[in-house]
């Protein structure tokens, strides 16, 4: 039996339209109870809400959060704003009973972060968060290999997230699409934009992080801003990388900027264990790279596995074995599992609540950078 799960989405940039996109085709692919219906999107400028709207299918248009809230005819709420509207979005999304799926970064920092865990905790309503790269089906893989026992021992977590989108000095910050680039709306630069990404998927596959050391630097000072138009200090983190130790005595190497020439979205991992290593590329994200020791001493080397068959995470859903699928699946995939969930009565995560823990991590990067030290996280 197929119910309809009516879908009401906060804002409409880049993520609006990956989240719309895996709304409306999630239901052509997996077997889900709860069917997404595209029923309402809300932005503030009315015109431009209702030419996305026609575009991707909304039944209706809003353009004022709160009244969305009050719509009977909402199942969950897709916050897709800039990050300083999440948690009071979330936290009123939740008190009207909403389920919620909100955008990454959690929050603009911890303590936000965990108002709004126990918001969602005390209304008992579904909530997750966007960390999509979790579920690209060669990343989940990775997962499989590495709880399978396959790596022994971990060594050593390495992991990337390189662009070059921020260079010119002409850029400005702020507003529509350059909200990234304003610490007012975005709370910090790489760290909670790219590296939030790595961190959510190294806590994922190899547990938790107990301290780190950083350093973080913006090479641009100044920017026009264009909510002001006046030339305004930039406070973001145009760059960051980060040593850290984890719970399980692995080493870890986190590197992130935007001023990578070169690079357009190089997010790249390594996990090296006793026994065998992974290596994984957003640039060709549907290839695995193995090692294994334990293969013949002559035959041993790397292998790229094209994980596109059946018996690969998500794959049996797809095409025929050998068929790749794309950045946009893993969006399809966070839909299907955190529906299926709901189905069964446990939604999938990342939770707000793990979510919060990649929070305490950005923020304990930002402080170690300010301060020099190393710093505990939490
Ligand atoms: C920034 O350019 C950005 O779009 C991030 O905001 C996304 O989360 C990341 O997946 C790709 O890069």
């Amino acid at each position: 039996m197929t119910r309809p799960y009516n879908i009401g989405m906060i804002g409409y940039g880049f993520m609006g339209r990956a989240h719309s996109n895996a709304y409306a085709n999630v239901a052509h692919y997996f077997d889900i109870e709860y069917q997404p219906v595209l029923k309402a999107v809300c932005a503030r400028d009315g015109e431009k809400a209702k030419a996305f709207a026609a575009k991707w299918g909304y039944e209706s248009v809003e353009t004022d959060w709160k009244k969305l809230l009050t719509r009977k005819d909402i199942d969950a709420v897709d916050i897709c704003t800039p990050n300083n509207l999440h948690k009071e979005i979330a936290i009123a999304a939740a008190q009207a009973g909403k389920a919620i799926l909100c955008e990454k970064p959690l929050a603009m920092n911890a303590a936000e972060g965990e108002e709004m865990c126990q918001a969602v905790e005390k209304a008992g309503v579904a909530n997750i968060v966007w960390y999509n790269y979790r579920r690209v089906p060669a990343v989940t893989f990775a997962k499989q290999i590495i709880d399978s026992g396959k790596l022994g021992k971990i060594f050593h977590y390495r992991a990337n997230f390189l662009q070059d989108w921020t260079i010119s000095a002409d850029l400005p910050q702020g507003g529509q699409g350059l909200w990234r680039l304003d610490v007012a709306a975005a709370g910090s630069g790489v760290t909670g934009d790219l590296l939030a990404h790595c961190i959510d998927t190294a806590i994922w596959l190899n547990g938790g992080i107990g301290s780190v050391s950083a350093m973080t630097e913006t090479f641009i000072k100044e920017r026009k801003h264009n909510l002001t138009g006046k030339v305004e200090k930039v406070g973001i983190d145009d760059a960051c990388a980060f040593l850290c130790r984890f719970t399980n005595g692995s080493l870890g190497l986190f590197e992130s900027t935007r001023y990578a020439r070169g690079h357009k979205a190089l997010y790249t991992l390594e996990i090296n264990g006793e026994k065998a290593s992974i290596k994984w590329d957003l640039h060709d994200l549907h290839r695995l790279s193995y090692f294994d020791h334990r293969d013949e001493g002559p035959y041993r080397g790397w292998r790229s596995i094209h994980v596109t068959d059946g018996d690969h995470p998500y794959m049996g859903k797809w095409w025929v074995p050998g068929l790749a699928v794309g950045y946009e699946t893993s969006f399809v995939h966070q839909v299907a599992d955190f529906l299926g969930g709901l189905a069964k009565g446990k939604p999938a995560g990342p939770t707000f609540r793990d979510a919060l823990e990649t929070q305490k991590i950005c923020d304990a990067v930002l402080a170690s950078a300010k301060s020099g030290a190393w710093t505990k996280v939490g």
